[in-house]
């Protein structure tokens, strides 16, 4: 009973301590708006560019990673957004990477890439300078996407809510409020990936009922070349997540452009 206690008292201080960081937060900026505008500007897909050192199945994808040297490239190769891993455990990110783009003067905005299955991480990744944050459905129940969605709202934070299966995509499709979800064609359970998986998780009934709430949809995972992107636009993506293919590339702008 007195560990439950003090764990409710650490929590308790925890949040009291965010809070009072909060008030020296940089402004969050606008995540969803910056996809929408690139996507009508251009006609295609707009890009969240993955600022990504390593990966439970590639291992480090490169060796030189300097990730403010990648988001000052990625925003000169014309991407819309960025994603920053902060995952320490398997991807080798961290908070202070984020920090360090965030006050690095890149204007793109940030999504938070992290497990998040509690309250003050999302605190935390506004503090640390998120303009969005990432909510995985595969490890969240739906009261908890629900209660967090609030906190982002409350944080001004865009959510971008991951599924990868139609059950997850039925779930989340029930949830009021949600503006932003990502497709991910790869299964985080088994590592395998199947871009096909975008299309299939909007065909039919679906793709009506997301197309009805107006909801942006980004496709994530596995994206390397041009076709990869016209297939996923096809199947009605506005927005694509990519990391791999343009974080190994020698020259990050380059390998957006192309
Ligand atoms: C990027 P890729 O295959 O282009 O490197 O994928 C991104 O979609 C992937 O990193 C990702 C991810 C996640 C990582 C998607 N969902 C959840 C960690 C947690």
């Amino acid at each position: 009973h007195k560990d439950v206690e003090v764990s409710r008292l650490k929590e308790r201080n925890t949040l009291v301590m965010l809070n009072k960081m909060l008030t020296n937060a940089p402004p969050v900026r606008d995540f969803i708006g910056a996809l929408k505008s690139a996507n009508s500007r251009t006609g295609l897909p707009s890009l969240i560019a993955e600022v990504k050192k390593a990966s439970p199945s590639r291992g480090v994808l490169r060796e030189d990673f300097d990730p403010v040297e990648i988001a000052i490239a990625y925003e000169k190769g014309g991407a819309a957004c960025l994603s920053v891993l902060t995952d320490e455990k398997y991807f080798q990110g961290s908070f202070e990477n984020l920090e360090a783009i965030r006050s690095s003067g890149v204007q793109c905005p940030l999504l938070c890439k992290e497990f998040v299955i509690e309250a003050w991480q999302i605190y935390y990744a506004r503090v640390k300078g998120a303009d969005a944050i990432l909510l995985i459905a595969s490890i969240l129940p739906d009261l908890d996407i629900k209660y967090m969605l609030k906190i982002c709202k409350m944080l001004g934070l865009a959510a971008l809510v991951e599924v990868h299966d139609e059950r997850e995509m039925d779930r989340v499709l029930e949830i009021k409020g949600i503006e932003l979800i990502g497709i991910n064609n790869r299964d985080l359970a088994t590592f395998e990936v199947d871009i096909g998986n975008t299309k299939k998780l909007l065909e039919g009934e679906r793709g009506q009922k997301i197309l009805q709430k107006g909801i942006t949809v980004v496709g994530e995972s596995g994206l390397f070349t041009p076709a990869d992107i016209a297939y996923v636009q096809e199947s009605g993506v506005k927005a694509v997540l990519v990391g791999e293919s343009i974080v190994k590339h020698k020259d990050p702008t380059v390998a957006i452009t192309q």
